[in-house]
């Protein structure tokens, strides 16, 4: 098994929405083993503490909620993430979903310096796909996928290095996806695998078919883990559940999926929070799908040839 450098990344960011708890997710994943996880795995394991936000001015905006916020987090965690990959492989502890905006810019940076495509991998019962204009909740956390792919009307928000292309981006468990959303992934070749298709194929076919295009390439991938792909019986700490989610074992075969493409070059854990989880078993979860990311495993497997 490959030995990776793992670096945690805390990014309590709460900004992304209304409902405030995911800021306590870092230190749920901490009390809750991940960096123990990890090691036992064979895995070395940095926690490089928190990351704050850049300077900012609140401001007032008609619809979006705190926008002022999202944007100093956005430029803080480019430029942590940017700089934790020169240093090892990077896990960011959410925070809510927004986050994902800071991280997966600074992969672009990076992958862009490394000249390897990077590829996005988002296991969420929601697209993310919203602009600033399309949004109805004014949540930003609703918002990532459609900055990174460069949307309209992020210009508040740190410029892209380029647009991160559609046909690099797969997004599994989908079950909530709103009209206007709906309408513009239907117009792009997003891989978009909802629970019907999970249903009828099992969540290995399409979760292959993106491996394999990453491999092809010799890409980066970015694995952004949103706690609502699960189903909300047995993950239930999160403001935003949607029934008919992912089980705890389909969760279980991505990640073990993913450790055998050897594909994962940074993950986010997102969406968690502690204040609405039982005796903690949300984040044990979370911390469990990550070890099987990373190799935990009941016996060893010829590994797959992507
Ligand atoms: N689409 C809805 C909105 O924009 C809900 C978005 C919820 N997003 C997350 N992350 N919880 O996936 O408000
Ligand atoms: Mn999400
Ligand atoms: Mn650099
Ligand atoms: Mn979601």
């Amino acid at each position: 098994m490959i030995q990776q450098n793992c670096i945690l990344v805390g990014a309590p960011m709460d900004s992304g929405k209304r409902s405030r708890g995911c800021l306590m997710g870092p230190d749920a994943y901490r009390t809750a083993g991940l960096a123990t996880a990890l090691t036992d795995l064979g895995h070395s394991v940095t926690d490089s503490g928190n990351v704050a936000p850049a300077p900012f001015t609140p401001g007032q905006h008609p619809k979006l909620y705190a926008l002022e916020e999202t944007v100093a987090w956005t430029q803080a965690l480019a430029d942590a993430a940017e700089a934790a990959f020169h240093e090892g492989l990077p896990i960011f502890m959410g925070g809510d979903h927004a986050l994902a905006s800071g991280t997966v810019l600074g992969a672009m940076r990076y992958a862009q310096a490394q000249n390897r495509p990077l590829f996005v991998l988002w296991l969420d019962a929601h697209s993310d796909f919203h602009t600033p204009e399309s949004t109805d909740s004014g949540n930003l956390h609703g918002t990532p996928l459609g900055y990174v792919t460069g949307r309209e009307g992020f210009d508040a928000f740190p410029n892209l290095p380029y647009a991160l292309p559609h046909d690099n981006i797969a997004i599994i468990g989908l079950r909530s996806v709103d009209a206007a959303e709906r309408a513009a992934l239907q117009k792009t070749t997003i891989q978009r695998v909802d629970m019907r298709e999970i249903d009828e194929t099992g969540i290995a076919t399409p979760l292959n078919a993106f491996l394999e295009k990453v491999a092809a390439v010799n890409g980066m991938l970015h694995v952004s883990l949103d706690v609502d792909f699960l189903d909300p019986s047995v993950a239930p700490a999160v403001g935003t559940t949607v029934p008919g989610g992912a089980t705890v074992r389909e969760g279980h075969l991505v990640m073990e999926m993913l450790h055998d493409s050897g594909l994962i070059t940074s993950m986010d854990l997102v969406e968690l929070n502690p204040f609405l989880d039982e005796r903690g078993r949300t984040a044990r979860l979370m911390v469990d799908l990550t070890a099987s990311a990373f190799g935990r495993r009941v016996f060893d497997r010829p590994t797959r040839a992507y």
